[in-house]
């Protein structure tokens, strides 16, 4: 059995991290069993070989951080074919398209909207400190989380232009990916590939929160992610 290690379960994801979403995800698609194990901070700084999640323990004892890498290593590791019916040039969009959603829609879309909104902030925190009992100790803890998330997107190119910037260039990613997707059942075409993994991670993280903003709003004008979202949601993660 694969032990997959992320940070807590919020809403009814199975994670706060996208990243962890995007992995228990793939390995769905990829019909692989896992256990999820969460590791709350700070400890997951502690545990984490690079400081983040998710990471991975195989049935082997082999240690694989970062979700791209786990996924990449499984694929070879278990010789899985979800991907092997495209060609190169089709893998090399999905790595774009990965790279957009990874590094660019993560920060646009999800770290501004929860991280740096002060409505939504007190939304998510609330989430995340849902099983604690409050005290000084506690708030003091998110608040240095929250400085610190909010210091690595003012790192990030993104968290250097103004909110109508950033909500410009997220409602672009939005109109990307939509125009892509168009009338395809999966992203890469009539099949599922890894790239839906974390789409359909970011997208759940923008459809399915009580957080409100303008790029939610924008995100429900785009009717074909929203039905794409849907789909996935009721094949995979229905009861
Ligand atoms: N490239 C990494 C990104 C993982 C990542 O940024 N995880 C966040 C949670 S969403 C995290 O653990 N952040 C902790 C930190 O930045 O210290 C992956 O795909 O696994």
């Amino acid at each position: 059995m694969i032990k997959v290690f992320g940070l807590a379960k919020t809403w009814d994801f199975p994670d706060a991290s996208p990243y962890v979403c995007k992995l228990v995800m793939w390995l769905r698609l990829a019909g692989l069993d896992y256990e999820l194990h969460y590791v709350p901070w700070p400890s997951m700084i502690e545990r984490a070989p690079r400081r983040s999640v998710p990471w991975i323990e195989d049935a082997d004892g082999e240690i694989i951080h970062d979700s791209q890498r786990i996924i990449d290593r499984l694929t070879v590791k278990r010789q899985l074919e979800l991907d092997a019916h495209l060609d190169a040039r089709q893998r090399a969009q999905m790595r774009a398209w990965q790279r957009l959603l990874e590094d660019h829609y993560y920060w646009a879309a999800l770290v501004q909207m929860r991280w740096v909104e002060d409505h939504n902030w007190e939304i998510y925190r609330r989430e995340l400190a849902a099983e604690l009992e409050p005290s000084p100790e506690v708030e003091q803890f998110f608040q240095e989380i929250r400085d610190y998330l909010v210091g690595e997107f003012r790192g990030h190119a993104v968290g250097k232009m103004t909110l109508d910037e950033v909500r410009a260039v997220a409602r672009e990613d939005l109109d990307a990916l939509d125009e892509w997707l168009g009338d395809s059942p999966y992203f890469m075409g009539p099949r599922p590939t890894s790239i839906d993994a974390m789409l359909y991670a970011c997208l759940l993280q923008t459809y399915a929160t009580p957080c409100t903003s303008p790029t939610v709003t924008y995100a429900r004008t785009k009717t074909r992610l929203e039905a794409y979202f849907n789909r996935l949601h009721a094949a995979y993660w229905a009861p």
